[in-house]
């Protein structure tokens, strides 16, 4: 009922917007109006919005390449419940993650910040955990008027000492393992086990799940009962952080998603579709489970890989662009990266303009009626997805992967890397980054030369090591 009274308050916005501009003649009124009735939608938007906010789903999958999905072009690879996610949102062809590593670039998404300016480089890092100085979403969103309910489901890598779990973190409810890569099997008896499986505390054993359970399944199974278990709960909102660790290595899959892919000839290639498979099952059971439970509408389901992919390691794409996990080229930090959100945003849209993992937290914290901490380096962009502000604000963003780094600022982009050392691209004229076709104005050159350095200068000295 909350939901479709929102949606009225708007429809009704709209039309007074409407009405508003048909009163006026002379241009100057016009546009004097328009900014008015802008505001005033904005205003009774993000108001209605914050009162009632949605359920927030964060999909991560892990080293998933650009062109590794249907809806990113893929000729091979079907994933049909993740188009439908793209198909019933926004689609964003820049998004980025700010660094190229799953560490860190999971530090930097869920605390809405560049890692590396709290000492979190490289995965080295990251087994300490984030800076218990630092909060991270599920921690935001527990405090305020509304709190949720947040469960982490998959893949941690954000700490594994007792302070650090994700049950100290902010979080109601872990189910997954604390480091950064697991077999797939992990309840057979010849299991390499690289991380153990937890509920909360617990350690699960062979004892707990049969030889042939597949990993990627369980964590879905927890998921849907996570969702289906809301009103027990009191109905509170919902933050699920589902971290499937699929497709990153090894390549493990069961038999009946290798036999789905046997359009594959390539065997290494139909273990990695057989894997996203399974994850794209999972977002079907997902979704399913939303809508038994009522919830689809007003949840705000955010999909991402945390980096590009290591094309030598899983078969990952990222077609067209250069480079591969581990890269400040584009491969290494351009993800794909969807929204979908049926009760407010529109559906079926793609948007070329960055889009950053580290503006999730903001966006979300400002859709949820909370305040955005000035430490938080991405930015809300609710005003631009909702459709009343016509364009992004300028914003430089900033990468790095241990020694290497860069900076892109509007279509201007300089890297610096230990393979080819310092490079400067026009982006939307060369996406590829072909080093034959560089940036040559000198004066952009230094420009972006320098606000690298200068971001460098701010960095605090890195915890652990910095190329792991
Ligand atoms: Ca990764």
């Amino acid at each position: 009922m909350q939901t479709l009274q929102r949606v009225l308050s708007s429809r009704r916005s709209e039309k007074l917007t409407r009405n508003a501009l048909r009163k006026t003649n002379s241009g100057f009124e016009r546009m004097y109006r328009t900014i008015l009735a802008a505001v005033f939608f904005a205003c009774l938007v993000s108001r209605s919005i914050a009162s009632d906010p949605p359920n927030v789903i964060v999909i991560m999958v892990d080293d998933l390449g650009y062109a590794d999905l249907g809806c990113q072009g893929s000729k091979d690879i079907r994933t049909p419940h993740i188009d439908s996610l793209a198909a019933s949102g926004i689609r964003f062809t820049a998004g980025y993650v700010p660094t190229s590593v799953c560490g860190p670039s999971r530090a930097s998404f869920i605390t809405g910040q560049y890692s590396v300016e709290f000492g979190i480089n490289g995965n080295g890092a990251s087994t300490h955990g984030v800076p218990l100085d630092q909060p991270n979403l599920a921690e935001y969103l527990k405090n305020g008027d509304q709190p949720f309910y947040s469960a982490a489901i998959g893949k941690w890598h954000l700490g594994e000492s007792q302070e650090q779990r994700p049950t100290s973190r902010g979080f109601d409810y872990f189910f997954g393992f604390l480091g950064g890569a697991s077999e797939y099997f992990p309840f057979k008896a010849n299991s390499r086990t690289r991380s153990e499986i937890v509920r909360n505390e617990q350690t699960l054993t062979s004892a707990d799940y049969p030889a042939e359970t597949y990993l990627t399944d369980l964590f879905t199974d927890e998921a849907v009962a996570v969702i289906l278990d809301k009103k027990r709960r009191g109905d509170k909102r919902l933050f699920l952080y589902l971290a499937y660790n699929a497709p990153h290595g090894p390549l493990q899959a069961s038999e009946a998603y290798i036999e789905r892919n046997k359009h594959i000839q390539d065997k290494k290639r139909r273990s990695f579709a057989a894997m996203m498979t399974a994850v794209d099952d999972g977002v079907g059971r997902i979704l399913k489970s939303l809508e038994e439970n009522a919830m689809r509408d007003n949840t705000l389901i955010v999909f991402l890989s945390d980096n590009g992919g290591p094309t030598r390691v899983n078969t990952s794409l990222n077609t067209p662009f250069r480079g591969f996990k581990g890269d400040t080229w584009e491969g290494g930090v351009r993800v794909p990266f969807m929204l979908s959100w049926p009760a407010t945003l529109p559906a079926g849209e793609t948007r070329n303009e960055m889009f950053l993992s580290i503006d999730i937290v903001p966006t979300i914290l400002k859709l949820t009626g909370r305040k955005i901490p000035p430490a938080i380096d991405g930015i809300d962009l609710l005003p631009w997805l909702i459709g009343n502000q016509a364009e992004l604000p300028k914003r430089d963003f900033y990468f790095w992967r241990g020694s290497s780094r860069g900076v892109r600022i509007g279509d201007h982009k300089y890297t610096k890397n230990r393979v080819a050392g310092v490079e400067f691209f026009d982006i939307a004229a060369n996406p590829g980054e072909d080093p034959r076709h560089q940036l040559s104005d000198a004066k952009v050159r230094s420009l972006l030369e320098e606000k690298a350095k200068e971001w460098e200068s701010t960095w605090p000295p890195t915890i652990g090591s910095d190329e792991e």
